[in-house]
């Protein structure tokens, strides 16, 4: 055992901590560690992508699925930058993504002689994007560096780690044997904090909670707590799905705004709540208490009466068990509720063309489907209106919104969790970021369905120039292949659907595809816009 190389090390450290596949594009900085790959094939496996980015949104898309860490490898330089909006993206989302970097001969690191790939400080750039950043500098540190990337990316806010490794030190021998995994522990309750959390909030008349991204695994706890105040759960992106949209309780924007302009007490869990604080308003009539696993988080936007600092889902079970103690006499209000979604939905009349779409989506997706959603019309009306039934089935690109992180991401999705469909939409601008993975899902026999809303416009960027900038229509117009054919060259099975009707026939015929995947085009024009719904003025303060 002694024996093992670095790479032999890390390789049996990803297996000794659950990971089962290495999204992973090979070049010569890395071929010890591919042929590490290579024979530990029977426990780990490996999907090269055509693009770099693509290896790092697969990532994103495992770690998002699953909530589980999940790696990716990559040669310096180049192939480092070229995954650098999916680790921009995996940090922003707080998602827990291991980059493993090649790099230069490690004793000509620093030194600029223009090696192959040698970048300028290339562990100075990766510092700028990750948290734990750190270089194999000797065999018998691998396994313990592994270890504790991997527990600094469950540790207080989760987030991605890169570990770099020298062209040279991959084959060295002299690594040790994998190591367990580090328990990571969380911090201990603050009991008193929780106690004052559970004064005011069981004292408040118009309780509401708000959930991000963070709030994901306490869906069973947010949805206690939300019954027991009778407080409206808002959602936005990150936090759909964490109370069932079929609960009168749940809103997502613009109720929560209207909610936010009425509420006495306010419950953030895991969330920046970035609407309401820098556009919405605060004032003294509304007390704050947060859940954050990051302490600075607390500290940002606005400081709140009651912090209580690390996970969600241990710290409102201790709430849940003392606020019957303090919890005011409260009448349902389903019918009130119910009430305000309808006159909502009305107005969102104004988007019934994505609508139409997004019904004959969720009429085949099952309840445990995945949707990943895009930076495009449809996307935008999803965000507001599609309803979401379960934790981790609503994955949105966070505050990045990057265009194009769609395709790819679903893709790690898809072969991270084979077991429930997966739908991925897009735009013609948006998919063709990384169209080029459909080469990917074909050759790794992963049957993702995605659909391409064709309206052969950068449509959003075209409608801001036309609506507010007189019509000066300027790089918006796109010159598309035919999706058809382009998708069926690959080996993917391909359908244009015309209508909602087409769309929802389509969809079906695509998740009941075994092994390969689909791609359905839906030509469509301009869509109205859905913009009042999300960039709302002061509710209060
Ligand atoms: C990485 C990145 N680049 C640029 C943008 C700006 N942007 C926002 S929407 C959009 C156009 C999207 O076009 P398409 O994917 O076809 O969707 P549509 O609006 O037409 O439905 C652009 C360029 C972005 N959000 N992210
Ligand atoms: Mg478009």
């Amino acid at each position: 055992m002694d024996k093992m190389t670095t790479a032999e090390a890390i390789v049996a450290s990803l297996i000794a901590h659950g990971i089962k596949t290495l999204y992973a594009l090979p070049g010569v900085h890395n071929d010890h560690l591919f042929d590490a790959l290579y024979r530990a094939s029977d426990r780990i496996g490996v999907i090269h992508p055509r693009h770099e980015q693509g290896a790092g949104y697969m990532a994103l898309g495992a770690a998002l699925a699953t909530g589980r860490p999940a790696a990716y490898a990559v040669v310096p330089g180049p192939g480092l930058l070229n995954t650098g909006a999916a680790l921009l993206t995996a940090y922003t989302m707080n998602a827990p993504v291991l980059g493993l970097i090649g790099q230069i001969p490690d004793a000509d690191i620093g030194r600029g002689l223009g090696h192959l790939h040698e970048i300028r400080d290339q562990a100075g750039v990766i510092a700028r994007l990750v948290d734990f950043s750190v270089r194999v500098k000797a065999p018998a540190e691998a396994s313990r560096l592994v270890a504790q990337a991997i527990a600094a990316m469950f540790s207080g806010r989760r987030g991605p780690a890169v570990l770099e490794c020298a062209i040279d030190m991959w084959g060295r021998p002299g690594a040790s044997p994998p190591l367990a995994p580090v328990a990571v522990h969380g911090r201990d309750l603050d009991e008193d904090a929780i106690a004052a959390a559970a004064k005011q909030l069981g004292a408040a008349k118009r309780p509401m909670i708000i959930c991000g991204g963070g709030a994901q695994d306490a869906s069973a706890e947010v949805t206690a707590l939300s019954a027991i105040l009778q407080a409206p759960v808002l959602g936005y992106r990150r936090g759909r799905g964490v109370l069932d949209s079929r609960d009168p309780l749940s809103v997502t924007l613009p109720l929560g705004r209207e909610l936010w302009g009425e509420a006495d007490a306010v419950l953030g869990v895991g969330t920046r709540m970035f609407y309401p604080f820098r556009h919405w308003g605060i004032d003294d009539d509304l007390t704050v208490i947060r859940i954050d696993s990051d302490p600075e988080e607390l500290a940002r936007a606005h400081r709140p009466a009651v912090s209580l600092i690390g996970d969600a889902a241990p710290i409102l079970r201790r709430l849940l068990d003392i606020l019957p103690h303090h919890n005011a006499r409260r009448r349902s209000r389903a019918d009130e509720m119910r009430q305000r979604h309808a006159r909502w939905n009305a107005r969102f009349d104004k988007l019934a063309p994505q609508r139409a779409f997004l019904d004959a989506i969720r009429a085949v997706l099952p309840e445990d489907g995945i949707f990943v959603d895009e930076v495009t019309q449809i996307g935008f009306a999803a965000r507001l209106t599609f309803p979401v039934y379960q934790p981790r089935t609503f994955l949105s690109p966070g505050y990045q919104d990057n265009l194009g992180w769609g395709y790819a991401t679903a893709l790690g999705v898809k072969h991270a969790r084979p077991d429930v469909p997966v739908l991925a939409i897009s735009g013609d601008g948006g998919f063709m970021y990384t169209a080029n993975e459909l080469a990917t899902a074909v050759c790794h026999r992963i049957p993702l369905v995605a659909v391409v809303f064709n309206d052969g416009a950068f449509g959003n960027v075209r409608r801001i120039q036309a609506e507010q900038y007189g019509n000066r229509l300027i790089a918006c117009d796109l010159a598309n292949p035919d999706f058809l054919r382009f998708a069926k060259s690959f080996g993917a099975a391909a359908e244009r659907a015309k209508d909602p009707t087409a769309l929802r026939a389509a969809l079906k015929r695509g998740l009941a595809r075994r092994g390969v995947p689909t791609v359905i085009e839906v030509p469509v024009g301009a869509m109205p816009s859905p913009w009042e719904f999300i960039h709302m003025p002061k509710a209060r303060g």
